[in-house]
This record gives structure tokens, C-alpha cells and sequence, in this order.
């Protein structure tokens, strides 16, 4: 008989217990899930090609830009509106470094944000062998966010994920990158290990109570003001502690001014809001409470004539509560006699209870003062706003989006340019929170139709941008995104021909300005090619009727919106900041 060979008899060799496998593809939108990211902006690439088709399918929103840098300031604007950290996801090198900037602007604006961007071989780049798009990322990244970390093992997803959310989100809010190199995704390990090392990040953004003593003076400082003022800037906007700030505004009596993105926290129309009455009151007050407004440029650093000083330097005399989530913020650029250091919710809360009943509200003749002030240049604005020159100004064209903004008070107001900006801030009236976003503190160009596609996605509100035509060349190219992703953006391009206006000429008569474009540009033909609705508008009639229709239809839109090139004045309101040659020829 013959020796039956194993081979050939023997049952198959029972498999080795075989294990659930995962990858760090997987564990990456796993620990983005558990933290309930569910949406991502990014543009696709090696070595995330196959991460933004997972995501997809996962069932988290991918928007997929055309340029990384759009894609961040989404991430970030989304960040802002939603406090939980705008996610943009880019590929190594060109891709990391365009959305770098964006990464900055968040840092800069207190916004909360990761850009999780994939990086070529570790071994490679330190040695500097040339890989494909070699690159120290996370090194150039460092100065310019406010935490990064890479990832090496897929066990650390977790760790790296969470790490990231805290940073952005925790105390100040701002800009996190999170380095994740090409090999780290397809490693495998077990699935019963990967899903341990996940983490579910509990209490990411921290109540921080103020003291109870800061709270005090604080109070005390303000019951003393003869003339006291309030000052929000958008860290009171991002703090979605809206019934409560706006309670201790109208509880106290004290008139307030909005900075350009806590416009709205309270209606614009209050009797309360001096904005009318700006350089009035700034020299004027005695007491200024910042609550999430720091005393940057924005605010002539707290000092210098626009606060009543003798000369650009020089303190105006006013005391300062500042009521800010940063501990070392106080003192930056003037002395802060009050400090009162906590998130904005808590320390409104807390200067809410100890005011108490019993308020005495500011005299009349410091309210009385402003309100003179305010009805006289509200009564000049209107009668600039009811002319209808040819061909149509800032303030005519602005005349409509001021109508259509009142009338549609949920809409989001996208706003960027030099004199575009300006006159809008100005002319047109927010109602509700949160509603209006710009430039920030930069003056940055470039946020515009990012701000669109994350305002429409996060909120699926109807957004109405309103654009210098060289702010809105800055980012034009996502007009594509908005019509793709069908979202409901109106975009109004305040077309005066060139940055602050369009009649400089070349004094060699060699080529155009430095500050021109193409005369008579029309915008409105970029949205046809996309499939988008486009309208040239030369008088506030069609302008009104093309909004109310884009308003209407929910189409994307956009409104080539012309206006009188002699219109606008050089960097808008900033022109002191402007260095101008001392030696002309
Ligand atoms: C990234 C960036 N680049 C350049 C600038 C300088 N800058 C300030 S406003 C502006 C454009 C102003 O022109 P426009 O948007 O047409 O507004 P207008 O004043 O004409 O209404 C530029 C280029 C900037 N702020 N940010
Ligand atoms: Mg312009």
C-alpha cells in the first residue's frame, strides 16, 4: 500500500485564526466620526486620493475645492460658525503650503481649525534625497498654527486626532496641523486594536470661570463710568452667548459698538449700537469694556488720537475692562485696569449676576450726546443712500443689498475688497449673530468664496457675497464649487475696474496700472460657463431684481455689479496706513 502522502490526503491545514484587519485610512475617518467631524474641505492628491473617496463613502461630506488655499478658509470660517474645528485636507508639499495661509488666518482669528495634510516619506525627506514633494512640513508648519503633531504609527491615530481637536478648539481657538505621512495609511493593524486607540475627546472647549474678584472690579470700574462703553468683537460672536450678551448690554444700558463680525449680535438698529456715532465715542468714553475684542490695529491699539490722545502714540485717558478668553491678552498694547479672563459665556454670565437689580444706567447726557451724533449722520447716510447716480456708486448699489439683507435677516453676509468692504460694513445692517463674515483681522483678500461654500454647507442658509472684483480674482475659481455643490450663494462683484479704482495710468505709457484690470470686465459670464445664473447690473433696479430672484431660487448667482471707476479712495478707510513716498519723483 502505498504511503499516502499529507500532501495529497490530509484535511487543508486549519487557517490561522484569522483577524478583523483595519488601516490607518479606516482609523483615520473612524477617530474623524467618533469626534463628530462630518464634513471635510480639501482637494485630492497623492497620498489622499483614496482618503477623500473613503471619507465619501463613510457618509462625511467631502467638499472638494480647486485650490487648497479656498478650501482652508472654509475650514476656517466653518470653525468660527460652528465651534467645532474646520477640517481641511491637503495633499503634501505645493497642497500643504497652499493651505497654509489659510492655516494662519485661522491662528491669527481666533478660529478653530486642523489642516491634516498628507506628507511624502519620512526616511526620504530627512535626508533631503529628493522624494516627490519633499518637504519638512510639520517644521514650516510650527510658527505658524498653534499646535502640530504627525502621526508615524496607526495605534497614535487616535491620539493625534484627539491631541488636534483639543488644540484648536480648547482656550483661545485657532489653527492645528496634523502632518500624516503616505506610508501611515495603509498600514494595517488589528481591527480590536485600532478601534481601542481611538478617542472620544470629552469636553474639548472647557468652561473657564472667571474669579470672582476680577469679576468685581470689573463691575465696580463700570458703575463708576461716567461715560462707559462696550466694545464685542467676533470672540463674543464665536461664543454663542448671545441672549446673555445681549441682556447685559440692554440691562446696563451702556451704548456698544460691534466690530465688523459681532455686527448683528444685537440688531444693528438698536437704539443702544453707537456705530453711527464711532469717533465720537472713542475719544470720548471713559470706560471701555472689551468683551472678546482685542485692541489690535482693528482698535488703534487703545491709544493715539482716534481714543482722544494728543498725538498717534499717546494714551486718550480711558480705563478698560477687558473681558477675554486669553490670560496674557491684558496689557498688550495699553494698561487693562479690569482683566476678567474666562470664555466669553461664563464671564458674561458672571458680570451679569453680580450687576444684579438695581442698575444705575449710564447719564443721559452721555446717551443723549450719541444719540444726537447718530441721528444726524444716520440722517446724511440716508440721503447719500436715496441718490441714484449714473453710473451707480458704492452707496446706491449697497442701497439694495442693505434692502435685500433686511429682508432676508438669516441670510449670510460674505464680505470682502478695500472700498467694497468699507461701505458695506457700513451701509449694510446685520440682525442676528454670526451673520456677517470678512476679512477678519488681516484685511485678508481671498476668504470670499471659501466663506461662501462653508457658509451654505454648515448652515444651508442663502449667502449674499459682496465683492471688490479684485478681492472676489482671489478665489474666483470656486464659482465652480458653488455651482457643482448647487448651494445657494448670490454673489454681487462691486465692479469699479480695478483695487480701489480704476483710473490709474501707467505714467510711461507702457502698461496698465498696477491697480487696474480690464475696463468693463463682465464677472457675470464666469457663472455662465458653470452653468450658474449671471447678470450684468448698471442700475439699482436690476440690480434688486436680479438678488430678489437669486434670493428666490436658491441658484448660484452671480451679479456683475457696475460701478463709476472713479468711485472708490485708496485702501478704503485705512489710508493713513498706507506709506507714501516722501520723494514724489
Ligand atoms: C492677500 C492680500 N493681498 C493683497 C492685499 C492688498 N489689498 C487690500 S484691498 C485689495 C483689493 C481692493 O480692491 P477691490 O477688491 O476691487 O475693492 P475696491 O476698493 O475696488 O472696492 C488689495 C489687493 C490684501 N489685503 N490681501
Ligand atoms: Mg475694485
Amino acid at each position: 500500500m502505498a504511503i499516502a502522502t499529507p500532501a495529497a490526503n490530509a484535511a487543508p491545514a486549519a487557517p490561522a485564526a484569522t483577524h478583523e484587519m483595519t488601516d490607518g485610512f479606516h482609523l483615520v475617518i473612524e477617530a474623524l466620526k467618533l469626534n463628530g467631524i462630518d464634513t471635510v474641505f480639501g482637494l485630492p492628491g497623492i497620498p489622499i486620493t483614496d482618503l477623500t473617496r473613503m471619507l465619501q463613502a463613510s457618509g462625511i461630506r467631502v467638499i472638494s475645492f480647486r485650490h487648497e488655499q479656498n478650501a482652508g478658509y472654509a475650514a476656517s470660517i466653518a470653525g468660527f460658525l460652528t465651534q467645532k474645528p474646520g477640517i481641511c485636507l491637503t495633499v503634501s508639499a505645493p497642497g500643504f503650503l497652499n493651505g497654509l495661509t489659510a492655516l494662519a488666518h485661522a491662528t491669527t482669528n481666533c478660529f478653530p481649525m486642523i489642516l491634516v495634510s498628507g506628507s511624502s516619506e519620512r526616511e526620504i525627506v530627512d535626508l533631503q534625497q529628493g522624494d516627490y514633494e519633499e518637504m519638512d512640513q510639520l517644521a514650516i508648519a510650527k510658527p505658524l498654527c498653534k499646535a502640530a503633531f504627525r502621526v508615524l504609527h496607526a495605534e497614535d491615530i487616535g491620539v493625534g486626532v484627539a491631541r488636534a481637536i483639543r488644540a484648536a478648539v480648547s482656550g483661545r481657538p485657532g489653527g492645528v496641523y496634523l502632518d500624516l505621512p503616505a506610508k501611515l495609511f495603509s498600514q494595517a493593524i488589528e481591527a480590536a486594536a485600532g478601534r481601542n486607540s481611538l478617542i472620544k475627546v470629552v469636553d474639548a472647549a472647557p468652561r473657564q470661570i472667571p474669579s470672582q474678584d476680577s469679576v468685581k472690579r470689573a463691575v465696580e470700574l463700570l458703575r463708576g463710568a461716567k461715560k462707559p462703553l462696550i466694545v464685542l468683537g467676533k470672540g463674543a460672536a464665536y461664543a454663542q452667548a448671545d441672549a446673555d450678551i445681549r441682556t447685559l448690554v440692554e440691562k446696563t444700558g451702556i451704548p456698544y459698538l460691534p466690530m465688523s463680525m459681532a455686527k448683528g449680535l444685537l440688531p444693528d438698529t438698536h437704539e443702544q449700537s453707537a456705530s453711527a456715532a464711532r469717533s465720537f465715542v472713542l475719544p470720548e468714553a471713559d470706560v471701555v469694556m472689551l468683551v472678546g475684542a482685542r485692541l489690535n490695529w482693528l482698535l488703534s491699539h487703545g491709544k493715539g488720537k482716534t481714543w482722544g490722545g494728543k498725538d498717534h502714540k499717546s494714551w486718550g485717558g480711558q480705563k478698560f475692562v477687558q473681558v477675554d478668553i486669553s490670560p496674557q491678552e491684558a496689557d498688550s498694547n495699553v494698561r487693562i485696569d479690569a482683566p476678567v479672563v474666562g470664555d466669553i459665556g461664563s464671564c458674561v454670565a458672571a458680570l451679569l449676576k453680580e450687576i444684579g437689580a438695581g442698575w444705575q444706567k449710564p447719564p443721559a447726557e452721555w446717551t443723549g450726546a450719541i444719540a444726537e451724533r447718530k441721528d444726524k449722520n444716520i440722517a446724511k447716510m440716508a440721503e447719500t443712500l436715496a441718490k441714484d447716480p449714473v453710473p451707480m456708486n458704492f452707496q446706491s448699489a449697497l442701497n439694495v443689498v442693505r434692502d435685500l439683507v433686511k429682508a432676508n435677516p438669516d441670510a449670510i453676509l460674505v464680505n470682502e475688497g478695500a472700498n467694497a468692504l468699507d461701505f458695506t460694513r457700513s451701509i449694510v445692517d446685520m440682525y442676528k449673530p454670526r451673520k456677517r463674515i470678512d476679512v477678519g483681522t488681516w484685511g485678508i483678500m481671498g476668504i470670499g468664496m471659501g466663506y461662501c461654500v462653508a457658509a451654505a454647507v454648515t448652515t444651508k442658509q442663502q449667502v449674499i457675497a459682496v465683492e471688490g472684483d479684485s478681492a472676489f480674482g482671489f478665489s474666483g475659481m470656486e464659482v465652480e464649487t458653488i455651482c457643482r455643490y448647487d448651494l445657494p450663494v448670490c454673489i454681487v462683484i462691486m465692479n469699479n475696474n480695478g483695487v480701489y479704482k480704476g483710473t490709474d495710468v501707467d505714467p510711461t505709457g507702457r502698461d496698465p496700472a498696477p491697480t487696474v484690470f480690464v475696463k468693463n470686465a463682465r464677472y457675470d459670464k464666469i457663472m455662465d460657463a458653470f452653468g450658474g445664473v449671471g447678470v450684468n447690473a448698471a442700475t439699482p433696479a436690476e440690480l434688486r431684481k436680479a438678488m430678489e430672484e437669486a434670493i428666490r431660487s436658491r441658484k448660484p448667482t452671480l451679479i456683475n455689479a457696475v460701478i463709476d471707476e472713479t468711485a472708490g479712495t485708496e485702501s478704503g478707510r485705512i489710508t493713513n496706513l498706507n506709506p507714501a513716498a516722501a520723494k514724489k519723483k
